[in-house]
């Protein structure tokens, strides 16, 4: 069947891998890239983009039909040191920029959403190791508030109007081709970028705090997996558990040093540290194993091999 699809956010960290993989996967052409603002240069110079603000239905329902488009992967977020900063920018964009695509599927102007959810749905009475699909969420962040209901919203829209959503509750990710922007997580990226340009990198997490983590291409895999499985198999319609690593600052740290022995690594905690330990240190992810197969590949040796590799060259 022919399809077109429209990424919204694909700029940023996750959305510019997605829309690289999706373009070599399916073509340039039937892959249309959108964001507020233009991306790198390799992601402007591999096919065609437009300029979208996701909370403008009227412009998005204008591009869905100019490019007669099929699929919405839907990456625009604010994220969650940014969103405890501005609050209601967070809301207005999180949701509104969710109910636009809802609102297109439900009108049947699109067949299927990917939306991106997080470890920020649970909160600090989640139990912390190998937390399960359902349990307590309770969220204290912004920006987990906004996943958290966007994750009910998503499932209402499929059981009320059919809409065919699916979404994964994303770990911190870590990759090298485009930097994270205003999450508590990205601590695991700077380190690799910070550990070749200065041989030393301040952490705004304490050493022993430990994060569900994951490797770009696990994470490009796992979203590409999940939204070519039947739609019959797909059984949840929140958003999966989706588990690789469980990381502490000081082991990437160390990780690092066994290749770059002189690399120092300092803490000075921030306000981020609060929102780290509001979220679960591993995720339970046996309903995505079994409803769509899910299995990770990189563990910390391999994803430390590959950052440094490709961030050198
Ligand atoms: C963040 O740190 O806000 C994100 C996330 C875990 O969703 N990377």
């Amino acid at each position: 069947m022919h399809k077109n699809i429209l990424i919204i956010g694909a700029c940023g960290q996750i959305g510019t891998e997605l829309t690289f993989t999706l373009r070599a996967n399916y073509g340039s052409e039937v892959v249309i890239a959108s964001d507020i603002r233009e991306g790198n240069e390799s992601l402007m110079a591999s096919g065609p983009f437009e300029l979208l603000d996701a909370t403008d239905y009227d412009a998005l329902e204008e591009i869905v039909a100019y490019w007669e488009i099929d699929e919405v992967y839907l990456m625009a977020a604010m994220l969650s040191a940014t969103a405890e900063k501005f609050p209601m920018r967070a809301w207005n964009l999180n949701m509104n920029s969710l109910f636009n695509v809802l609102n297109l599927a439900k009108e049947k102007k699109i067949s299927k959403i990917f939306w991106p959810s997080s470890i920020a749905v649970f909160g600090p009475n989640t139990p912390r190791e190998n937390t399960a699909q359902n349990t307590i969420m309770e969220p204290s962040t912004v920006y987990g508030i906004s996943k958290q209901s966007g994750e009910r919203w998503c499932e209402y829209y499929h059981n009320k109007f059919d809409v065919d959503i699916r979404s994964i509750r994303y770990p911190g990710l870590i990759s090298w081709k485009t930097m994270p922007g205003g999450g508590t997580t990205d601590y695991a990226v700077e380190i690799y970028h910070k550990a070749l340009s200065d041989g030393a990198y301040t952490c705004f997490l304490n050493e022993s705090t430990s994060l569900p983590m994951m490797f770009m291409d696990d994470a490009i895999r796992a979203t590409l997996e999940l939204m070519e499985s039947d739609a019959e198999k797909i059984k949840v319609r929140s958003a999966y558990n989706l588990s690789a690593m469980s990381l502490t600052p000081a082991e990437i740290a160390a990780s690092i040093q066994e290749r770059i022995p002189s690399f120092e690594m300092s803490y000075a905690p921030d306000f981020r540290q609060a929102i780290a330990d509001s979220w679960p240190s591993s995720i339970d992810d046996s309903r995505a194993q079994k409803d769509w197969n899910w299995k990770a590949e990189f563990d910390l040796e391999k994803t430390t091999k590959e950052m440094l590799a490709n961030l050198k060259s």
